[in-house]
C-alpha cells in the first residue's frame, strides 16, 4: 500500500440528511436510505476514510457554525468523516434538479420526454462540480484513492485536471448508461464521455451499459481502440487511454440475513402475519421514482385479481412507497397517480374483510423493512429500467428459510445475476406479469426452495465487499485490507476549504 493512502468517496451527497421537524428550529440528522449508503458505509467505516458530498439543504438556510456542530456528532456516531459541500438554491435548482434530475436521470433510463434540456442547466452542472473539485483539493492529496460516484459528478475528474491537480481519481455509474440512440438526444453527449475518459477507470453494472458505453464512445472516435477482454478492457479514444469495466454492485448479505434471524425480527414478523387474516404477502419496496414501474405492477395485480379470481382474499399488496426528488413536479405527478390507481384497485376488489392493497408512503427503520422482506411471500420489483436494484438481492438475503419468491423486472441490473431462478417479467406486459404473480402465489415449496438458495447463494458469493475488492482491485490492483482499521482521517487545515 502506498503511504497514506486514504479511501475518499465522493458523491453527490453526503450519507446522513439534514431536516427540521416541523415548527421546530433545531437541525437533526438522518442517515439517508440510497442504494449507495446502503453499500458503501460498511465499507469506509473506521478505515481512516472520508465521504465529500452535499449536504442536501441549500446553503442559505445554514448556519455555518451551526452545521460544524450538527456533522461533528454525525461523523462519531457512523465512523468516518464528512466533509460538506456548500451549494445555494440557485445551484441546487439547477445542477441537482435541473442537469441530474432533469436531464440525465430520465434520459438514461430511456424517458427522454421527461427532459429538459436548458442551456442553463449544463452551465451550473460544470459550476457545481468545480465545487467540488474546490472541496477534494481541499482536503485529499496525491496518495488518496478518490472514489467518484455516479452520474452528477461527471465532470469532476476533468475539473481537477483543468485546475492542475493530479488525483487517482475513479469513477463508478449506479444507473444505466443507455444505447446510442437515446444517448445522442443529448445536447452535450460528446463533452460527456470525453469527461468520462478523463477518469482512471469507468465502472458500470452490467456488460449491457459498458457496451453501450464503448457503443457511444464509436460514434465521437471511429478509430477508437478497445484491448482485452473480460470484465476490464483497455479503452484508447479521443486522444485519451483509460480502463472501462463493469461490476455489479450487492450488499452485505450477513448483516442482512443476521438482522432477519434475529428475536426482534421474528416477533415483528409474527404480528405482521397476523394482522395479514391468512392472506399471503406481496411486496413492494421501490423509491418513489418513475423508473421504478409503480403503476405498472399494481396494474399488473389488478389483471391478476381479474384474471385468476382465487386470488382475491388470498393475496394482498403491500407497497412500501419511499419519499424522493418531492421538489420535482414529475415526482409529485407520479404519486398522485399512484394513489388514484390504488384508491380504483381498491375500490373495486374490497370485501368486507380485505383490502387488496396496503400502502406507506415513508422511510422505514431497517429492521421493519427486514420484518417485510422475512413475512413476504413473494417480492416484486418492476422496474422500468434499474442500474442494479438493491431490494430484489436484500429480499432473497432475508428469505433465512430458502422460501418465498422473487418476481423480477427483465430490465433490472440484477436480472443478469438472477434470471435463473427469479419470475422475470418484461412490467410493460401486464398480462404475463399478472401470470407470474398467479405462477408465485401457487409454487411448491420445493421451487420455491431450488430457486431462493441458489439466488442466495449467489448474492452470498458475490456480496458488496467482493465488490469494493473487485473495485479496488481493477483501480489500483488494491485489496480492501490495504486500508487497514484506524482512527478516524485528520482534516486538512480550515483555510484550505471553500465554504
Ligand atoms: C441507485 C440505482 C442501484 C428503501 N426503502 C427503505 C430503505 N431502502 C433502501 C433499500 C435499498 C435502497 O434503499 C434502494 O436501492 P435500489 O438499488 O433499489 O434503488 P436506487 O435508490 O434507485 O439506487 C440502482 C443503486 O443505486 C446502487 O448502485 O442498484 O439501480 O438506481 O438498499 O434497502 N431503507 C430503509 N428504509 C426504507 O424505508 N432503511
Amino acid at each position: 500500500m502506498k503511504d497514506g493512502m486514504r479511501l475518499v468517496v465522493i458523491s453527490n451527497r453526503l450519507p446522513v440528511s439534514l431536516f427540521k421537524e416541523e415548527e421546530e428550529e433545531e437541525w437533526k440528522t438522518r442517515q439517508s436510505s440510497g442504494g449507495l449508503v446502503t453499500a458503501l458505509s460498511p465499507v469506509i467505516k473506521d478505515r481512516g476514510g472520508f465521504w465529500i458530498g452535499w449536504t442536501g439543504t441549500a446553503r442559505e438556510d445554514l448556519d455555518l457554525k451551526v452545521l460544524k456542530t450538527i456533522l461533528g456528532p454525525s461523523s462519531k456516531e457512523i465512523g468516518y468523516r464528512l466533509i460538506p459541500v456548500l451549494l445555494n438554491q440557485d445551484e441546487v435548482d439547477n445542477y441537482y434538479h435541473g442537469f441530474s434530475n432533469e436531464i440525465i436521470w430520465p434520459l438514461f433510463h430511456d424517458l427522454q420526454n421527461n427532459c429538459y434540456f436548458y442551456p442553463r442547466y449544463w452551465n451550473a452542472y460544470n459550476y457545481v462540480n468545480n465545487i467540488f473539485a474546490d472541496v477534494v483539493i481541499g482536503h485529499s492529496n496525491q496518495n488518496d484513492f478518490l472514489w467518484v460516484n455516479d452520474y452528477h459528478l461527471i465532470p469532476l475528474a476533468r475539473s481537477l485536471k483543468e485546475k492542475k491537480v493530479e488525483r487517482n481519481c475513479f469513477f463508478f455509474l449506479h444507473i444505466t448508461f443507455p444505447s446510442r440512440d437515446i444517448f445522442l438526444k443529448l445536447p452535450w453527449r460528446q463533452e460527456l464521455v470525453k469527461d468520462l475518459m478523463e477518469y482512471r477507470l469507468v465502472c458500470f453494472q452490467t456488460w449491457r451499459d459498458r457496451r453501450n458505453f464503448i457503443d457511444c464512445l464509436r460514434i465521437f472516435d471511429p478509430h477508437m481502440k478497445v484491448q482485452g477482454r473480460g470484465p476490464v478492457v483497455t479503452v484508447e479514444a479521443l486522444g485519451r487511454s483509460t480502463r472501462v469495466a463493469s461490476l455489479p454492485i450487492s450488499i452485505d448479505f450477513r448483516t442482512f440475513a443476521d438482522i432477519a434471524s434475529s428475536n426482534a425480527v421474528e416477533a415483528k414478523m409474527n404480528e405482521l402475519k397476523t394482522s395479514m387474516l391468512g392472506s399471503k404477502l406481496l411486496l413492494g419496496v421501490d423509491r418513489l421514482d418513475y423508473t421504478k414501474g409503480i403503476p405498472q405492477k399494481l396494474q399488473a395485480y389488478r389483471t391478476a385479481l381479474e384474471t385468476y379470481p382465487h386470488l382475491r382474499e388470498k393475496l394482498t399488496l403491500f407497497q412500501l412507497l419511499v419519499p424522493s426528488r418531492e421538489d420535482v413536479p414529475a415526482y409529485r405527478d407520479l404519486k398522485r397517480d399512484i394513489e388514484q390507481i390504488i384508491s380504483q384497485i381498491n375500490g373495486e376488489f374490497s370485501t368486507s374483510g380485505w383490502v387488496p392493497i396496503r400502502h406507506a408512503y415513508k422511510s422505514v427503520p431497517r429492521e421493519e423493512l427486514i420484518t417485510m422482506y422475512r413475512t413476504a411471500d413473494i417480492a416484486m420489483v418492476t422496474s422500468l429500467k434499474d442500474g442494479m436494484n438493491l431490494v430484489s438481492k436484500e429480499y432473497c438475503a432475508c428469505r433465512i428459510n430458502n422460501d418465498g419468491v422473487l418476481i423480477l423486472s427483465e430490465f433490472a441490473g440484477s436480472a443478469s445475476q438472477l434470471k435463473k431462478n427469479a419470475l422475470l417479467v418484461n412490467p410493460y406486459d401486464r398480462e404475463t406479469t399478472a401470470e407470474a404473480i398467479d405462477r408465485a402465489f401457487s409454487m411448491s415449496e420445493k421451487e420455491q426452495y431450488n430457486r431462493m438458495s441458489s439466488m442466495r447463494r449467489s448474492i452470498r458469493r458475490r456480496d458488496v465487499f467482493w465488490w469494493v475488492n473487485n473495485f479496488l482491485r481493477v483501480s489500483m490492483n488494491r485489496e480492501l485490507h490495504d486500508f487497514p482499521e484506524r482512527e478516524m482521517a485528520p482534516l486538512l487545515p480550515q483555510s484550505r476549504v471553500r465554504v
